[in-house]
């Protein structure tokens, strides 16, 4: 059969790949699209935009994904990310790895060269064979040929995404599909509408009560909650177990807010101690990895401890260390099963362990306290940060996104959290360069106010998105924090040359005219009551704003928090 005109008879009404692919989105209700136009899906967005589907055209295709990637964790619906062949296909690929090593349903759909052409190494434009390199960096890989198999290829793609596991998914589609023509009725019947694309995982019942009578045993029991807890949208039920349970929590970064930072089992500032000294721990939707030390070491003490795991990938199971009671599902599921489980008996915790969490909260809240009310000029984190902790606290639906060393750990550990998903960050693999698309995204997805706080360095990744804030005018307003380089911006080149240190940045930048270049507002603050009072300003207008935060470049450290990452040579050079 030739595929590229597939049954067509010379009076019957036609469709074409174009049509079918919009078709097939609309029809999985998908109403955004991030990426870069050109050959060959420059008509695909145009066609795409008429057809009502928003398409949010960026600069650069990584911030494009991370867009898609944040808009799937937001929204539990892969998030979108559309490039053209080979460069942007592999500028996209980034971020693809990124959604699949967060677990965030995303699906890349890229453009590429003919496969005859490809597979015999013939040269094409922008040759690349671009199914085989995406397949070891996501979760699934598909092509699509033949335009007759577009809908199954897009609900396969979909349902990969977001079923089980969330990850990402790259779609390939050779050009020639795009312009395939087809019968219009057979095209519509070819269409799929994915029924139930992530089925609830109820988890085996003796896996609950196997973890619910280790957790009744427990004298100095913790509860981890990671972003997966976050994604799940089951905040009742998780709020319901935690406070029946009365077990102290540690919110993960992106957790935070899941429950309020301020609640009274909150164990945040108590970090150290929960970590040593629990004897029963519950992971909720959070993972053994660095992050935690892998589950054991000097970080979590020398007592002997039991793990509870609940998580819809049964091979997260036992993945450091040896997982007591194991509880396979979705969290809502699981956590609906617990709390059925408990029911009305439940003895909640209470006594010597929550006092001595609440203790050590209080002794370290009320040691940082001080700290935030400073207006040193030049700024140090603390000063600038109680600055933009005010500003959250009063605006608790405004959306933070935070990347960065320094910048991204103080403000973690500074600024409360009041609300779910509310604190978009640079995830597991601690990625420089989410800012603006996450930034873009979550303002387009949830229609909330966004406060980005960004080092220097961190920002520069994606900077040239400001001009696509200004484009799509949404409510971004970023604060960077200037401090002249990458950690710190004093660090010296000891060869004598003239080349200044590698984590240095031309001194006294002024990021904010970026954003004046392209109509937005740029402000430069050096005090934290003017940064208190430009944010607040930014934020009651909504206009994408830029302010440029002069900080002591002096005040950071190293690697921020994770400075004992960095390999060391104990060999000097002679
Ligand atoms: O209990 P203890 O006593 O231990 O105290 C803890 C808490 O109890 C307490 N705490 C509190 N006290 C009082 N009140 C409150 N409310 C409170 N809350 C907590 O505070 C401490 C600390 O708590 P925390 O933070 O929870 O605990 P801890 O021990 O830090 O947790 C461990 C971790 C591992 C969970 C945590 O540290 C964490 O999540 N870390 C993530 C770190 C991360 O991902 N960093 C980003 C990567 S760094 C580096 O790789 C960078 N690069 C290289 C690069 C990257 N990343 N990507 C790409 C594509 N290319 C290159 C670059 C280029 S960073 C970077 C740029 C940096 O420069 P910038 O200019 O952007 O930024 P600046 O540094 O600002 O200049
Ligand atoms: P954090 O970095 O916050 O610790 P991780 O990304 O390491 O969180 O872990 C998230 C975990 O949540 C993953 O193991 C993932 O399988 C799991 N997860 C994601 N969604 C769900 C869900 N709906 N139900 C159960 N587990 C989930
Ligand atoms: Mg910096």
């Amino acid at each position: 059969m030739d595929h590229n005109t597939s049954e067509v008879t010379e009076d019957a009404p036609l469709t074409d790949g174009f049509n079918l692919l919009i078709d097939a989105l609309q029809l999985n209700d998908v109403e955004t699209i991030y990426g870069v136009p050109g050959i060959p899906i420059t008509d695909f967005g145009r066609m795409a935009q008429a057809a009502g589907i928003r398409v949010i055209s960026f600069r650069h295709e990584q911030n494009a994904g991370n867009a898609a990637a944040i808009a799937g964790y937001l929204t539990k619906k892969p998030g979108i990310c559309l490039t053209v062949s080979a460069p942007g296909f592999l500028n996209g690929l980034t971020a693809l790895a990124h959604a699949t090593t967060n677990c965030w349903p995303m699906i890349l759909i890229s453009g590429s060269s003919e496969r005859e052409v490809v597979d015999l190494q013939q040269g094409d434009y922008e040759e690349m064979d671009q199914l085989a390199i995406a397949k070891p960096l996501c979760k699934a890989a598909y092509r699509i040929l033949h335009a007759q198999d577009i809908g199954i290829g897009i609900a396969r793609a979909i349902r990969a995404a977001v079923s089980g596991r969330p990850g990402g998914v790259y779609l390939d589609l050779p050009a020639q599909l795009f312009g395939q023509v087809m019968d219009a009725a057979e095209g519509q019947k070819s269409l799929v509408k994915v029924i139930d694309p992530a089925p609830e995982q109820i988890p085996a019942p003796h896996a609950v009560i196997r973890a619910l009578e280790l957790l009744k045993e427990a004298k100095r029991p913790l509860v981890i909650l990671g972003k997966g807890a976050a994604y799940a949208q089951a905040d009742d039920a998780i709020r319901e177990f935690i406070e029946k349970s009365g077990v102290p929590y540690l919110p993960m970064s992106m957790a935070k807010g899941l429950l309020p930072d301020d609640h009274p089992q909150c164990a945040s500032a108590a970090r150290s101690l929960v970590l040593k000294e629990s004897d029963v721990v519950v992971m909720i939707g959070a993972r053994l990895n660095w992050l935690l030390s892998h589950g054991k070491g000097k970080q979590w003490g020398e007592a002997p401890k039991k793990f509870i795991h609940i998580d819809i990938e049964p091979k997260e199971m036992d993945s450091n260390v040896e997982i007591a009671a194991p509880v396979v599902g979705d969290i809502g599921s699981c956590l609906a099963a617990f709390l059925a489980e408990m029911g009305g008996q439940w003895q909640a915790q209470s006594g010597e362990w929550l006092d001595a969490v609440r203790a050590k909260v209080e002794s370290n809240v009320a040691r940082m306290a001080p700290k935030l009310m400073n207006n040193n000029i030049p700024m140090d984190y603390h000063g600038a940060l109680g600055a933009l902790r005010r500003i959250i606290e009063k605006r608790p639906d405004a959306i933070l996104v935070n990347e960065g060393a320094n910048t991204l750990d103080f403000a973690r550990s500074i600024i409360n959290m009041h609300k779910p998903r509310k604190r978009l960050d640079v995830g597991t693999w601690g990625v420089m360069g989410i800012g603006m698309g996450t930034a873009i995204a979550a303002a387009i997805e949830t229609g909330q106010q966004v406060l980005a706080i960004e080092g220097d360095s961190a920002f520069g990744f994606s900077g040239m998105e400001v001009e696509t804030i200004c484009r799509y005018n949404l409510p971004v307003c970023i604060v960077v924090f200037n401090n002249n380089g990458i950690y710190r911006g004093t660090d010296v080149n000891t060869s004598g040359g003239s080349d200044v240190a590698t984590t240095v940045f031309v001194k006294d930048s002024r990021y904010d005219m970026m954003m004046q270049a392209f109509g937005g507002v740029g402000v430069n603050v050096t005090s934290p009551d003017e940064l208190e009072r430009a944010v607040n300003e930014a934020m009651d207008c909504g206009k994408p704003t830029l302010i440029n935060a002069v900080i002591d470049p002096e005040s950071g450290t190293e690697s921020g928090r994770i400075g004992n990452l960095n390999p060391q040579s104990v060999v000097k050079k002679k």
